[in-house]
Parts: C-alpha cells; structure tokens; sequence
C-alpha cells in the first residue's frame, strides 16, 4: 500500500511536471522564430534587452501576479475619465476613455489595412495606463485561446475565482447571435469584477434579450448596467484549438491572408472573432464596444502574440508589409505603411503602421513568454 505521502508526492510531481513542460505547436512556432526577434531586438533603438517586458499567459501567473493585475484594471475603472464630458457623457471612468476611443474608431480598425497595428497600439496603451497611473509594474497578460478551447469556462481565466477575470454570466433564456446559447446570457455573478458597470453603447449587440438602448444613437450617452457573458466552448473547441492557431500561422503566406484568416465571422470563425464570440454577452459581442469587458485585453494581447509569431517565422519579408482598406467596407484607399495611428486620449503620441509592426521598435519594447 503506498502512503498518503507517496500519492501526495506523486500528484505533487505530476502537476511540476506538467507545469514544467506545458508547450504545445503554438510555442514550437514561437521557439522556432524567436532567434529572428532577438536580431530585431539587437537592432533596436529604443529597446534593449534590460528593458523589455515580458508578457505571460494569465495560465502561468502567480496568484500575486493575477491579483497586482486585477488590482490595476479595477483601479483604471475606478478612475475619472479625462474626456470632454460634454462630448463623452457616458465615459465616467478611465476605462471607459479606452472604450470611447475603440467605438470612435470602429469603421476603419477592423478588416482594413491598420487591424494589426492599431489593436497592437491599443493594447500597449492600455498597458501602459495600468503602469503608468495605476502602479502596477507587471505586464498586459494574455489568454492561449488554445490552452483552454476544451473548457474556457473552467480556465483560470474565467472561473469566477478571486484570481480570475470573473466568470460567466447568470443562466437566463437567451439568444447568442454567433454560436447556440451557453450556460450564462445574464449578469456576471462572480469575480472581481462582478460590480462592474458598464457605462458606453450598445451599438451592436450581440445577444437577446438586448442591452439597453443607450441614449444616443453614437453610444456615447451614459448606459449604466451590468457585465453580461455568454461563455461557452462551442466556438472555442471548432476554432480557436491550439491547431487552428498553427495552421492559421502556417498556411497564411501573406499578411492579407493572415489578417483575413483571423477575422473571419461567419458560417466559418477565425481566431479573433472565435476569441470574442467565447465570451459574447454585452459589451464583449458588440463589435464597437468590445473593450467594455476587461477580458478583452488578454485576448488581444493574443491576437497580438499571434502576429508576433506569424512574423517570426519570415522577419525581413513579414515586418514591413500591409493589405487592405482604410475603411472596413474596403471602399476607398488603400492603407499605407505611413498611414498614422491615433489614440487620442489614451495614448500620447501618434506613430506610423511602420513604426507600429515590431515589438521592439517604435513605442514598443516587449516579448512574451
Ligand atoms: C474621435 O475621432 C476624432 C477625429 O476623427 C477626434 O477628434 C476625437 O478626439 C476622437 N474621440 C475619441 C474619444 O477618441
Ligand atoms: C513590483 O511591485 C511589487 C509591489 O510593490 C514589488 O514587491 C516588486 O518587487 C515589484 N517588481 C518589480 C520587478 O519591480
Ligand atoms: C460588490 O459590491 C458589494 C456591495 O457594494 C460589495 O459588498 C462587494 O464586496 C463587492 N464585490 C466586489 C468583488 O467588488
Ligand atoms: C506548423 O508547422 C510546424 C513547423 O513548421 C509543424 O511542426 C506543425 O505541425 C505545423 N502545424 C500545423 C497545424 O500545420
Ligand atoms: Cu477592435
């Protein structure tokens, strides 16, 4: 008979040893591009080695580490907004300025030539108002759609623990307009951000019964109510499964195709709209008003990941490269490397696409994990 000891000892291993080899295609990719970032890196002239931030999965966070980022996140939501509030009545808080500026911006940040950059842009911005004015010295997390395509419910991402992003939404009849009805539909009833409230649009909502109306036909107007989510893993198990990331890495041959791949809602899902569709509810399913759900950071810190890694496997061929429109319907021009990006109150400087496409170029000095 082996003693409780034993057995304890044995699990015990098993779950260091499952933590210590955790990998999968995905980071083979990463390992097998990484020699050319660090070239890039030995380039730069504004990063170096010693400054560079790494960010992580929220799978491999201590507990500290997920508590100083929730921390952070509540205290952006806490703060004053910093927008004309004659302009913006709904923006109240900090966060909501984020929001504010993704809605201003949604018809020509999404299927157009500045997808990748402007999210990149967007995503380090609001990293750096974590840093910045909420003194937090960790980095923006990321969530592996992969690593928990199986059950994201469960994740350490979603669990509705102290430690997680909060979890699902209350169990009430309802409609999701991109994958059958999950488990939630209402309310989010756990989490540390289960007081939330969320002040800005909808525009487009994605789920029914609907949101409130907001005042305004634009979103701006101040909409107050809860955080709802629909989390489920009927997209997740078809389209955001560690092999679909690969496949979406290795089969895109081209930026265009890369960045069409990933956006595509429909009968088919790519990883982006996958990711967003997971959680859906209101704000998350609303195409303009997404950033409203704080989860929405760690998924596009992954989409961000996945570009990095789409890049590295061909650098010098894969940095300096763009496709598409400048709007989303593709009417008019086409974008350029020296359009600008501009982020008005959350971002202090306007950069160009071209100075936006490397992770350790431009505003830009961080890796991941
Ligand atoms: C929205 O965009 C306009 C320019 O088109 C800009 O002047 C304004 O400051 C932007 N508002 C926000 C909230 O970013
Ligand atoms: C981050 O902040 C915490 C708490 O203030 C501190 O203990 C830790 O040493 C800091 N880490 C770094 C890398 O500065
Ligand atoms: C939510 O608000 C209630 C009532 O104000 C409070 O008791 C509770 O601690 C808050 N929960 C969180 C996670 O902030
Ligand atoms: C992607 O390519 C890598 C190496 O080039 C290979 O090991 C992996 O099996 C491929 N994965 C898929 C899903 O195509
Ligand atoms: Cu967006």
């Amino acid at each position: 008979m082996p003693s409780i000891t034993n057995i304890a000892m044995l699990c015990l291993n098993l779950i260091l040893f499952v933590a210590a080899v955790y990998g999968d295609a995905v980071s083979d990719l990463w390992d097998k591009g990484k020699p050319a970032l660090d070239t890039q890196l030995a380039k730069s002239k504004t990063c170096t080695k010693d400054k560079l931030l790494v960010r992580r999965e929220w799978g491999d966070l201590s507990a500290a580490d997920r508590k100083a980022y929730i921390k952070a996140v509540l205290c952006v939501t806490t703060s004053p907004s910093k927008l004309d509030h004659t302009k913006y009545p709904g923006a109240k808080t900090r966060y909501d300025d984020f929001v504010a500026v993704h809605i201003n911006q949604t018809m020509s940040i999404h299927g157009t030539g500045n997808f990748l950059s402007w999210h990149r842009y967007f995503t380090w911005a609001y990293e750096q108002v974590l840093r910045n004015e909420c003194g937090y010295n960790g980095t923006q997390p990321y969530w592996d759609w992969g690593r928990w395509a199986a059950n994201p419910e469960t994740s350490p991402i979603f669990d509705g623990s102290d430690t997680s992003m909060s979890g699902n939404g209350e169990k009430i009849a309802h409609q999701s307009f991109m994958a059958p009805a999950g488990n939630g539909g209402g309310c989010i009833t756990s989490g540390p951000f289960k007081n939330m409230t969320v002040n800005l649009g909808p525009i487009s909502p994605a789920i029914s019964p609907a949101p409130p109306t907001n005042p305004r036909s634009d979103g701006f107007g101040h909409n107050p109510r809860c955080l709802r989510r629909d989390i489920s893993n009927y997209l997740s198990s078809r389209y955001t499964r560690t092999q679909d990331i690969a496949t979406l890495i290795n089969n895109s041959k081209n930026v265009a195709s890369f960045q069409n791949t990933m956006q595509l809602a429909g009968t088919s899902m790519g990883v982006h709209a996958g990711g967003h569709f997971t959680i859906a509810g209101d704000p998350a399913g609303d195409f303009y008003v997404s950033p409203g759900d704080p989860a929405f950071y760690l998924h596009h810190a992954m989409i961000d990941r996945t570009w990095t890694i789409w890049q590295a496997q061909d650098l010098q061929n894969r940095l300096q490269v763009i496709a598409g429109g400048r709007s989303m319907m593709g009417f008019g021009a086409a974008a350029t490397l020296s359009d600008e990006v501009n982020l008005y109150s959350v971002a202090a400087k306007t950069w160009k696409i071209s100075e936006l496409v490397s992770i350790t170029d431009g505003p830009f000095c961080y890796t991941y994990a």
